[in-house]
């Protein structure tokens, strides 16, 4: 039985191959993302991380944020955002809400209020519709911080928003002029 720990760290490992290092194990994305669910399965088998469908199908079911997806046929999968390996994901531009969220770290806030939100090795910045989930975000890197971003404001000013399909908000960045922290 493989239990929810082992799950989550091979849910962390197909992250690692799907969005930044196929080439670790011997896949290919193609240039939407998606990779060949069997060789996904006999390469991470044949790297030390034995992976079957039946596992995999607990993983991308019981994945909290949604961040796999099957193509309609399940022969095919891809991870739903935060690649930095070049993919394009078909995102299509929408409105998004006045407010949304961005969890950071308290250490990286000076460097942020001066030239905003960057995307780093990532397509784009991520926000999120809740509180929660930013400020979960935030903790990976340290003491929380919770941004508030003008997302309405900055969409009026011709910023461009997308939303993946698992309710992820991505935009290519933020400046300063947008964020207020939340204390
Ligand atoms: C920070 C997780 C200094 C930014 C989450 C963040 C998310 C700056 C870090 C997804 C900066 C990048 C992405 C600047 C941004 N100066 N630091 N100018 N601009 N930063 O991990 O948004 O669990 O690449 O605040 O749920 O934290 O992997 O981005 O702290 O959706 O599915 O630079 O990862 O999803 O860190 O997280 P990341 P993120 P998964």
């Amino acid at each position: 039985m493989t239990t929810d720990r082992s799950l989550t760290s091979l849910s962390k490992y197909l992250s690692l191959v799907l969005r930044h290092e196929p080439e670790r194990i011997g896949i290919t994305l193609d240039d939407a993302g998606w990779t060949d669910v069997d060789a996904l399965l006999a390469q991470c088998t044949a790297a030390g991380r034995p992976l079957d469908r039946s596992t995999l199908q607990r993983i991308v079911d019981s994945s909290d944020k949604q961040r796999f997806a099957f193509n309609a046929n399940a022969t095919r999968i891809r991870a739903n955002q935060g690649h930095s390996v070049t993919v394009d994901l078909g995102l299509v531009p929408v409105e998004p809400p006045a407010m949304l969220y961005h969890g950071t770290a308290e250490h990286a806030l000076p460097s942020i209020l001066v030239s905003g939100l960057n995307r780093g090795v990532r397509h784009h910045v991520h926000l999120s519709e809740s509180f929660g989930t930013a400020t979960a975000v935030g903790r990976r890197n340290g003491a929380p911080v919770l941004l508030q971003v003008a997302a309405g404001r900055m969409h009026a000013q011709g910023h461009q928003f997308y939303r993946s399909d698992n309710g992820v908000w991505l935009c290519d960045a933020v400046p300063p002029s947008f964020i207020e922290v939340l204390r």
